[in-house]
């Protein structure tokens, strides 16, 4: 491991989070590790708005400059140690493939999942408190989209048809992914990118939580892919993380 001066703020099960630990291992850059319970909203604390003004996760700090956005934070990790393991092709049309993906990730993979990881982790939680507690944890969250999702989750849950749109979304991202293998091993070009990391997460992640999306053989390319992303060390490092005292105390998906 090369010692950096990266201290990661993360969540367990989040695949945002995922995505920069996995860099950082396929990297071989050792981290300080800063776990956060977000389901005891730490994420939303005045200490932390200050990293991350958007209170969500993660945030790298190098050394006290703090970097936001999981797929920017995987490209400055990349950046900064360019000749060790490089995850970004040279070539600058590959780049301009490879930044697409992050986008994907970002925007359709992320929406995909959004449901189905908040039914799961955070709609008990949400209920599960008094209407003053409520109020106190929304007063404290600094973006409108967030503060909005949390009041909804608390008052009503999902409805049959955002349940429907969710099912369609995460269609939709199997089959654009199979379609974008299909086309060679790897997302860009002829090996492991950023592309493929960022994006890894989302396929666990329906994995988990709808089996039945991806029945054997449906999906051959992912499916492929999906074998070789979990067959390297830093999936497992990335996705069983243990590196943090805290560890014990989280919730798992
Ligand atoms: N676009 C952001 C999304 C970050 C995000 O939504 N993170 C989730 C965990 S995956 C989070 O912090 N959720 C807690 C909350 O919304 O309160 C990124 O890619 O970093």
């Amino acid at each position: 491991m090369i010692d950096t001066d990266f201290t990661l703020f993360h969540g367990l099960a989040s695949t945002c989070s995922k995505k920069v630990r996995m860099t950082l291992y396929e990297k071989g850059l050792a981290f300080k590790s800063r776990l956060m319970n977000l389901q005891a909203f730490e994420q939303h604390h005045p200490d932390y708005l200050k990293i991350n003004p958007n209170g969500v996760v993660p945030a790298l700090l190098d050394g006290d400059a703090p970097v936001i956005e999981s797929s920017i934070i995987m490209e400055y990790i990349d950046d900064r140690y360019p000749q060790v393991v490089p995850l970004v092709p040279a070539d600058p049309l590959l780049r301009t493939k490879m930044r697409l993906w992050l986008r994907f990730s970002d925007n359709v993979a992320f929406d995909a999942i959004m449901l189905s990881t908040w039914a799961r982790l955070s709609v008990k939680r949400a209920q599960s408190l008094s209407s003053a507690e409520l109020k106190e944890v929304i007063d404290r969250i600094p973006t409108r989209e967030r503060r909005d999702r949390w009041a909804k989750i608390a008052a009503d849950g999902f409805t049959d048809a955002e349940v429907l749109d969710a099912h369609n979304k995460m269609v939709n991202c199997l089959q654009k992914l199979e379609a974008g293998l299909c086309e060679g091993a790897w997302l860009v070009g002829a090996k492991l990118t950023l592309a493929d990391i960022a994006n890894i997460p989302f396929i666990e992640r329906i994995r988990t939580l709808h089996p039945e999306l991806m029945a054997m053989g449906r999906y051959p390319a992912l499916e492929d892919w999906e074998t070789r992303m979990r067959a390297r060390p830093s999936f497992d490092k990335a996705f069983c993380f243990t590196d943090d005292p805290r560890v014990a105390d989280l919730p798992k998906l």
